[in-house]
């Protein structure tokens, strides 16, 4: 798919420590240790809905990566899928009298100007489910032809499933127990309870042919593709394994994430299939995670239809850190406008105080885990006194609008 265009990305003098981040299956804040070539899988979209702010919160904490890999030198690839085959995009259809393709083509050119609008960067390879069959195809015939998958014993449905116990480490990503999975299992798209499997928590491979569903022909007979490998496919055939950083939001650590790293293990026999399972913390609104199931949703594109300023709401989602549940409130967007004013006021001032102190601290506290709290409030502290005893520098101004554009992705 043609991704969405990129901001410029200014260039700073010098550099930070080395960016550490928080690993779901170490359950450690350890230093991530890209080679020239950092790479990063982050899970899209499934394009049935506009795209919401618990969305935007989980690819603007993938942006930092991004940026602060991109300022410690390192070209990025970075590759992100969209579900655009999955039951809830043929529900959504259906529901709707839509045609699948055209809902699912809609929601992602509306992502598309979401990710522009709030200066995300974009991925290198941005790749639908659709366009990536023949190779989700692929993985499946190996794995079936490896005995680590299997048809299920329904002679009018024989789909294919993957045998989690052909995967030394599974459970390593999680660190969940048994009983954790199965719940998981149930309340996330698996199917725990489908006769034949030989383990509930044996996962959809491929779904065989299904009358008034969109199928595909191929070897394993016509259907479609399940989900985990649909992202295992994806990653390993841009990235390779053992890739830096493999992203989502924490409610894909189990069974999405386990099952995408078993499939890569099995596939490749190495381990593990990313360095780092990062896993942003859950957006909600009231006492609910937002979530496109429960319907209480804040869409990026109606703030942006409100004339919401995309830096004010930027600036709004990373107030917190990433890796915390936070509720959406407006009051978020009322103190990331004041903060943004007094940002803006202070790099219109024709003199500030020197910033070396200022980007030295920005760095740190993002090779922190993403600690954009501790970010802001430096922020906060530079403009305060510039606001206050001006200083003499007349190029802090600029350096300072500089850094904040580079690393945190907002224009001053
Ligand atoms: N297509 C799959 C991933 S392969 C999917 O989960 N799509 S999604 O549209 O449901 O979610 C897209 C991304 O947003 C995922 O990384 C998901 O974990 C994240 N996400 C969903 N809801 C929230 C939320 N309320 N807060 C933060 N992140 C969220
Ligand atoms: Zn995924």
């Amino acid at each position: 798919m043609q991704p969405w265009t990129s901001p410029p990305v200014p260039v700073l003098p010098g550099r930070g420590p080395a960016l550490r981040l928080h690993d779901t299956a170490t359950r450690q804040v350890r230093p991530t240790k890209p080679g020239h070539t950092a790479r990063m899988y982050v899970c899209g979209i499934t394009p049935y809905d506009a795209t919401h702010l618990g969305h935007a919160a989980t690819y603007l904490a993938f942006d930092l990566v991004h940026r602060y890999w991109r300022d410690a030198g390192h070209d990025v690839h970075y590759v992100q899928n969209v579900t655009d085959i999955d039951d809830p995009l043929l529900e959504r259809a259906l529901r709707d009298q839509d045609d699948w393709v055209v809902l699912g083509m809609r929601e992602t050119a509306l992502f598309r100007e979401d990710m522009e609008s709030l200066r995300v960067l974009p991925p290198r390879d941005f790749v639908g489910a659709v366009e990536a069959i023949g190779e989700i195809i692929e993985v499946v015939g190996k794995l079936l032809a490896y005995g680590a998958a299997y048809r299920i014993d329904d002679p009018e449905h024989p789909d294919i499933y993957f045998d989690h116990q052909a995967a030394a480490h599974f459970g390593s990503e999680s660190g969940y127990d048994e009983q954790t999975m199965a719940r998981y299992s149930a309340e996330r798209g698996g199917d725990p309870e489908r006769p034949g499997k030989r383990h509930p928590l044996d996962a959809l491979m491929w779904r065989t042919a299904r009358e008034g569903e969109p199928s595909w022909d191929s070897e394993l007979g016509a259907g479609r593709p399940g989900w985990h490998v649909e992202c295992s496919a994806i990653a390993l055939n841009r990235l390779g394994t053992g890739f830096d950083v493999q992203g989502g939001g924490c409610d894909l650590i189990f069974p999405h994430h386990e099952l995408s790293a078993a499939h890569a293990e099995a596939l490749t026999g190495e381990y593990p299939m990313a360095q780092h399972y990062v896993h942003t913390g859950m957006i909600g609104l009231g006492s609910e995670r937002m979530s496109k199931s429960k319907g209480n949703l804040v869409f990026v594109s109606r703030l942006r239809a409100d004339q919401v300023d995309p830096m004010a709401l930027r600036l709004a989602l990373l107030s917190g850190h990433y890796r915390t549940d936070r509720p959406w409130t407006t009051r978020m967007l009322d103190e990331a406008v004041g903060r943004l004013n007094r940002w803006r006021q202070a790099v219109a001032l024709p003199t500030g105080v020197p910033t070396e102190d200022t980007v030295r601290r920005l760095r740190a506290h993002l090779a922190d885990d993403l600690d954009t709290p501790g970010a802001l409030a430096a922020l906060d502290a530079w403009a305060t006194e510039t606001l206050t005893r001006r200083g003499r520098d007349v190029n802090a101004p600029v350096h300072l609008q500089a850094a904040v554009d580079a690393l945190l992705g907002i224009v001053l």
